[in-house]
């Protein structure tokens, strides 16, 4: 039997069991790390969002090696745009939107090149891709289901960007009875003062939101 796992965290030392973790890895995608992109029509510099990618991908090869799943997720809309509100559609730059051309592809549409994810993460066989419309990866997706088969009870929370979609997932896991740790050089903003404030507000007030710790700890525990 899998024994229990302890990794030094804030705001206290955070304990999984390997057979009922899952590493939850959040829009990767180079709509949102490379220029041209979805981020980028936001106004964003998206040469912070870089870093991430490589101790993620150490972190994603420790799990593997641990045979902890590995699940990933997509933010993006349907080639007509059915499931996006026009409330979402209408923001931003108005001459580079949701499903306008970009550099690679119409922008955050499923299929298209720019919506998937980073080569240096791509998904294995057998991994799962929950795609979603929203920010958070448990609103109208099939997460809720995947995990529940899985037994997965714990969640090591990474990926972009910290105070949108990683936030929005680690509430809605919350209220949905997990338990998560956020990966704090495996998450990644496009503003230094959202990462650092971000990663502060789900370790305050005993850990309102979950735990954070770096990824070199969690390796560590994973291996
Ligand atoms: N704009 C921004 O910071 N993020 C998003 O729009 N989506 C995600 O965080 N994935």
């Amino acid at each position: 039997l899998p024994t229990a796992r302890s990794v030094p965290a804030r705001p206290t030392a955070f304990t999984f069991d390997p057979g009922t973790v899952a590493l939850l890895v959040i829009d990767m995608q180079r709509d949102f790390l490379l220029p041209g992109g979805f981020g980028e029509s936001l106004g964003n510099d998206v040469a912070l969002l870089q870093a991430v990618v490589e101790p993620l991908a150490a972190l994603i090869a420790a799990a593997r090696a641990a045979d902890v799943p590995v699940i990933h997720t997509r933010e993006g809309h349907l080639p007509d745009l059915s499931d996006c509100p026009p409330a979402k559609l209408l923001r931003g730059n108005p001459s580079q939107r949701i499903g306008d051309p970009g550099r690679f592809g119409r922008i955050l549409i499923r299929g298209e090149y720019g919506h998937d994810i980073v080569d240096e993460l791509a998904p294995v066989a057998g991994e799962v891709v929950i795609d979603k419309p929203g920010k958070g990866a448990f609103y109208a997706t099939e997460l809720s289901e995947v995990l529940a088969r899985d037994g997965i009870e714990t969640l090591l929370v990474t990926g972009v960007t910290t105070e949108v979609c990683v936030h929005t997932t680690v509430r809605e896991a919350n209220d949905r009875g997990y338990r998560c740790l956020v990966v704090s050089d495996c998450v990644g903003s496009y503003f230094p003062e959202f990462q650092r404030v971000g990663l502060d507000m789900i370790a305050a007030q005993g850990g309102i939101f979950g735990w954070v710790a770096d990824s070199a700890a969690v390796v560590t525990a994973l291996t």
